[in-house]
């Protein structure tokens, strides 16, 4: 039940630090349930880096509960099936049970969230970096201002200052392996006989380790994620080296060639970081910031999503903030936790490449309802 013996009906105020696709969803829920919401991103414009991603049931969900859903199905796309090859061949096809999945551009999920932002009324604030967090519920700016709230969120990401300014425990470490992510044309027409529309994941073992992980967004934009170990400077070369990809993947020369034209191109690799504790006082952590985490499963802005929304829903309860908090972490975290388990091994061992890797057990967060707090979608 809600505190329906609140004393104040004065507005709560809530600080979200991060205009990522977490700080978003947090700062937008919290909106929807009466706070007023400052966003602080310390960018000159709010907008999303990088390609493509998948959202799942409990995204897809989330945006519905904060308004986006529609928005975003319109430009996006649900592939027939998510197949898995190793050295050209199908190991899988999976298609999880009618579970609904999507793929879209980052740039397209960011710009839905950023107008339902602007539309419900969230201020937002640009070029406003934050620097560190008080406890008791203040975010220091960059500016040397410190602004004030009922309810902190860092939603700041991978590097989150508000997280170091509040010293909590936490174990980070990385993986071997990285990724050159691009948007490139389509090109279905080109590409000879095949099954385009399917989200197609190409493994290769041997000679080397190089895998593409192939992902139409809607009818012009295709995702493209070139996977290869940091130790091979080949692979991870960027802009990409043309050569050593055809040689590997020649049936997708339209695309590669496209995607050899992107000179500001990065590679990343991955990183997973995990804390003793999500919140401190006043203040919340949600996303990269709490849960960076390896994308085998693709689901670091899923769980972000979810726990920014549920977040918002579970300060609602609870005799006081804090004691509210630390039920929001106690009912949500365990999802957190597994997937990130179970990405980390997968990405540690390279074993979504036998196929049928999407068991029930590695869709537990997909299968999550954030709005009924229940699992839909059996497998
Ligand atoms: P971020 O996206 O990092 O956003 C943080 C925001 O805060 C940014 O706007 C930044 O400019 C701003 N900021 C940073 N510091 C400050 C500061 N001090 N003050 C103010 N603002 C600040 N997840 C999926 O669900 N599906 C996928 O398919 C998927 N694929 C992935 C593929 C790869 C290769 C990787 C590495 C990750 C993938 N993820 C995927 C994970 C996903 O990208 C992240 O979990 C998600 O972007 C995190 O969102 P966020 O809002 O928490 O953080
Ligand atoms: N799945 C997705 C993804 O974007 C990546 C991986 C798995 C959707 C990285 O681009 O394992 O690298 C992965």
């Amino acid at each position: 039940m809600v505190s329906i013996n609140k004393t104040s009906d004065k507005t709560r105020v809530a600080q979200v630090a991060g205009g990522g696709f977490s700080g978003l969803t947090a700062a937008i829920a919290l909106r929807q349930n009466g706070w007023d919401v400052v966003l602080h991103e310390k960018s000159p414009e709010l907008r999303a880096f990088g390609a493509g991603i998948y959202l799942w049931h409990n995204g897809l969900r989330v945006l519905e509960g904060i308004g986006c859903l529609n928005e975003v199905l319109e430009d996006s796309f649900t592939p027939p099936a998510y197949e898995t090859w190793m050295h050209n061949k199908t190991v899988s096809k999976e298609t999880f049970n009618g579970l609904p999945w999507r793929i879209m551009t980052r740039a397209h999920l960011h710009d839905a969230l950023a107008n339902r932002a602007r539309e419900v009324g969230v201020e937002i604030r640009t070029n406003s970096e934050a620097v560190g967090a008080e406890a008791s519920g203040k975010l220091k700016l960059a500016s040397g201002e410190v602004v004030e709230g009922d309810l902190i969120v860092g939603a700041d990401g991978v590097g989150s200052k508000v997280r170091d300014s509040l010293g909590f425990e936490q174990e980070r470490w990385g993986a071997t392996d990285g990724i050159i992510r691009l948007i490139v044309p389509r090109h279905k027409d080109k590409l000879g006989h095949g099954e385009w529309d399917n989200t197609i994941d190409m493994w290769n073992h041997w000679p080397r380790v190089q895998r593409i992980l192939y992902s139409p967004c809607n009818d012009r934009e295709l995702y493209l994620g070139l996977m290869a170990p940091s130790a091979d400077p080949r692979g991870s070369k960027v802009p990409l080296d043309l050569e050593v990809w055809m040689e590997m993947f020649p049936f997708l020369e339209p695309c590669l060639v496209d995607a050899a034209k992107i000179e500001d191109a990065r590679y990343d690799t991955y990183q997973t970081t995990k804390l003793n504790t999500w919140s401190r006082g006043k203040v919340a952590l949600v996303g990269d910031a709490g849960h960076a985490m390896c994308p085998a499963l693709a689901q670091g802005a899923g769980c972000g999503m979810v726990n920014a929304f549920t977040l918002a829903q579970d300060v609602e309860k609870g005799a006081s903030l804090e004691e509210a908090l630390a039920d929001w972490e106690k009912s949500v975290r365990p999802i957190t936790d597994l997937t990130q388990k179970l990405s980390a091994d997968h990405a540690a061992n390279r074993t979504m490449s036998y196929g049928n890797g999407f068991t029930p057990e590695a869709l537990t967060a997909a299968r999550f309802d954030p709005i009924n707090r229940v699992y839909s979608w059996p497998q």
